[in-house]
C-alpha cells in the first residue's frame, strides 16, 4: 500500500483504468462473477447488434432496468478518491470501460468510455444522438427527427470501440508512468490490450480488485480489496 501511494505520488502521467467492480459498491452488478450480470442474462440475448434488431423492446427492458439502477446509485468512495487524485493533479485521466456515469458524477473532468454510456441514446436511422438525465420514459424509445428506433449509446459484442475515445486512451496509456488497474476482469477486448500497452512502453501497473484477474499477472502490485477500501487509503 504505501509503495503503491509512492509511486502514484512521485508519477508524472498517471492514469486510471476502471472497469464494473469500481460500482459494486455503489449497487451497479458487474457482469461476471458473484452476483454478475451475465450469469442471468445471456449477453448475445441482450449485448449484441442481432439481439437488438430481433427483440428491440427486450433489450430495452434490460437497458431501462440498467439506468433505473445507475440513476438511483451514487458515487461511491472508490469514485471519490480517483475524483481526488484528478483534482490533486496525480491522475491525469480515467479511462472506463463503465457506462453508469459515476465517474463523472464523483467529480472527474477526464473520463475517456471506452464502452459509451446508458446516458446517450442514438437513432438507427439518422444517426442523431441524444443526451439523456433520467431512464427513458417508453421503450423502445424513438427519434424525435425521424422516428427511427433509438439504441442505447453503448459498445456491444462485435461492434467496435469508438475511434476517438479509443485513440485517445491509447495515446495516454503510451504517455503513462503509472496505471491504476481497478475493478476490471480484464477479459474482454480490445479494452484489456490497454494496461499490456501502457506496461510495454513501460509503466508500472498497480491493480486493486476483491480478487486476481486476467491481468494480475502482468501489474507490479496488486492490492487486493474492495476498491472503496483500498482507493481513500492510497489518497490520505
Ligand atoms: C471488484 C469489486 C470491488 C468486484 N472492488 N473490484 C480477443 C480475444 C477474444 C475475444 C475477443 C478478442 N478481441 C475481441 C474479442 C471479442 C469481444 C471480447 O472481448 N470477448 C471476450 C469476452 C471473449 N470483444 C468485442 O466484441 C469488442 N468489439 C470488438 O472486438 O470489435 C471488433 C470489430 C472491429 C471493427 C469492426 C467491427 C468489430 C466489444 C466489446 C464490448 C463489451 N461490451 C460490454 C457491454 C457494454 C454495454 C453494457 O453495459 O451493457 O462492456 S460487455 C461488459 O464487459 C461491459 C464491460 O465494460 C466489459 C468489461 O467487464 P468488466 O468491467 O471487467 O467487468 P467484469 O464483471 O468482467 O469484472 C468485474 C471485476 O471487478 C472482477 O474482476 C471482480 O473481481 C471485480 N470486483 N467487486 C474492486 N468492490
Ligand atoms: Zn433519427
Amino acid at each position: 500500500m504505501k509503495e503503491a501511494a509512492e509511486l502514484l505520488k512521485k508519477s508524472k502521467h498517471a492514469v486510471v483504468f476502471t472497469g464494473a467492480g469500481i460500482s459494486a459498491e455503489s449497487g451497479v452488478p458487474t457482469f461476471r462473477g458473484f452476483g454478475g450480470l451475465w450469469k442471468n442474462y445471456k449477453p448475445e440475448e441482450l449485448a449484441t447488434p442481432e439481439a437488438f434488431s430481433r427483440d428491440p423492446i427486450l433489450v430495452w427492458q434490460f437497458y431501462r432496468w440498467r439506468q433505473e439502477i445507475a440513476y438511483k446509485a451514487n458515487p461511491n468512495p472508490g469514485h471519490l478518491a480517483i475524483a481526488k487524485m484528478e483534482s490533486m493533479g496525480v491522475v491525469k485521466a480515467v479511462i472506463t470501460q463503465n457506462v453508469d456515469g459515476l465517474h463523472q458524477r464523483a467529480g472527474n473532468k477526464h473520463v475517456i468510455e471506452l464502452h459509451g454510456s446508458l446516458w446517450r441514446l442514438r437513432c438507427v436511422g439518422c444517426g442523431a444522438v441524444f443526451q439523456i438525465e433520467k431512464p427513458v420514459d417508453e421503450v423502445p424509445p424513438r427519434c424525435e427527427s425521424c422516428g427511427s428506433l433509438l439504441r442505447p449509446g453503448v459498445v456491444w459484442f462485435g461492434e467496435p470501440l469508438p475511434q476517438r475515445e479509443y485513440s485517445i486512451a491509447i495515446e495516454l496509456m503510451e504517455k503513462s508512468d503509472v496505471v491504476l488497474v481497478v475493478g476490471t476482469s480484464g477479459l474482454v477486448y480490445p479494452a484489456a490490450y490497454l494496461p499490456q500497452l501502457a506496461k510495454e512502453k513501460g509503466a508500472k501497473l498497480i491493480e486493486v480488485n476483491v480478487e486476481e484477474s486476467a491481468l494480475t499477472p502482468l501489474v507490479d502490485i496488486f492490492l487486493k480489496g474492495p476498491a472503496g477500501e483500498v482507493l481513500p487509503k492510497l489518497v490520505e
